[in-house]
């Protein structure tokens, strides 16, 4: 059996993605073949859990179930979640189907260059107007803050679509877990911050960001005050 992406898992931070989950990793399935997927879900309360485990019996995916831990958010699941990999390379994408799964095979190939492959949103479709102003007054704070303080940037700050060579995000979140804002949102941000200052890094754009498919978004004025942490944070 070709097994050509067996050297790569795909985590996907999840909570009420009934609706997307299944049609994301059957795509990712598709197009990867022998990846392995991890859904690291926070106690979706619908049927997110029964549609990874029918999906399970065809494909390579691991239900991470969270609902018992103490700390809940997409950092947390995604540093934890990086903890089970058994790759060398990881890439981290949304279960809305907003992250292009077309995406992943050249993330994928630069991680071999690249210690971190970042997904860039070059256009930012049917965004409401106070979203457009919230999202992009915090890149540019934290843009700033990092450039200021020598940390490694990116054209998208706030992406959640990225790649890691596992070493790094395991490396980090076993010796420095306390430097992630586990309850936040922007894994990202976190990794910059905490990085080797020699990390090499590359972007990957792409412009078709939907609205997600099913379902509502859970961004927040907390949102805000957790970029800002995931800033600032020593
Ligand atoms: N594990 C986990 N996943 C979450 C949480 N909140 C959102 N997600 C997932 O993270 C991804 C991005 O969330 P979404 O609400 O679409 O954020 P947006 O795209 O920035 O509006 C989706 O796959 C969500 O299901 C959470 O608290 N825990
Ligand atoms: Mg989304």
């Amino acid at each position: 059996m070709n097994k050509r992406y067996g050297n790569l898992t795909i985590i996907i931070p999840t909570l009420n993605e009934q609706g997307n989950i299944g049609r994301v990793i059957g795509r990712l399935d598709e197009m990867y073949p022998g990846v392995r997927i991890i859904v690291a879900d926070d106690g979706s309360m619908d049927n997110t859990e029964k549609e990874v485990r029918a999906a399970s019996k065809r494909i390579d995916v691991t239900f991470f179930d969270r609902r018992k831990m103490r700390v809940h958010g997409l950092t947390a699941s995604v540093v934890d979640a990086s903890l089970l990999a058994r790759t060398d390379y990881i890439v981290v994408m949304d279960g809305d189907m907003q992250h292009p799964p077309e995406l992943v095979g050249s993330m994928y190939r630069k991680l071999s260059e690249y210690d971190i492959v970042i997904g860039v949103r070059i256009e930012v479709k049917n965004w409401g107007l106070h979203r457009i102003i919230l999202s992009k007054g915090m890149a540019i704070i934290s843009y700033t803050v990092f450039r200021a303080r020598g940390k490694p940037v990116t054209r998208d700050m706030m992406s959640g679509f990225f790649g890691i060579r596992a070493g790094i995000i395991k490396g980090l979140a076993r010796r420095r877990r306390k430097g992630f804002v586990m309850h936040g949102y922007k894994v990202l941000l976190d990794i910059l911050r905490m990085a080797d200052p020699g990390v090499s890094i590359c972007e990957v754009e792409y412009s078709t960001f939907h609205r997600r498919l099913y379902g509502r978004s859970k961004l927040k004025i907390r949102r805000m005050i957790e970029v800002l942490e995931s800033t600032f944070r020593g």
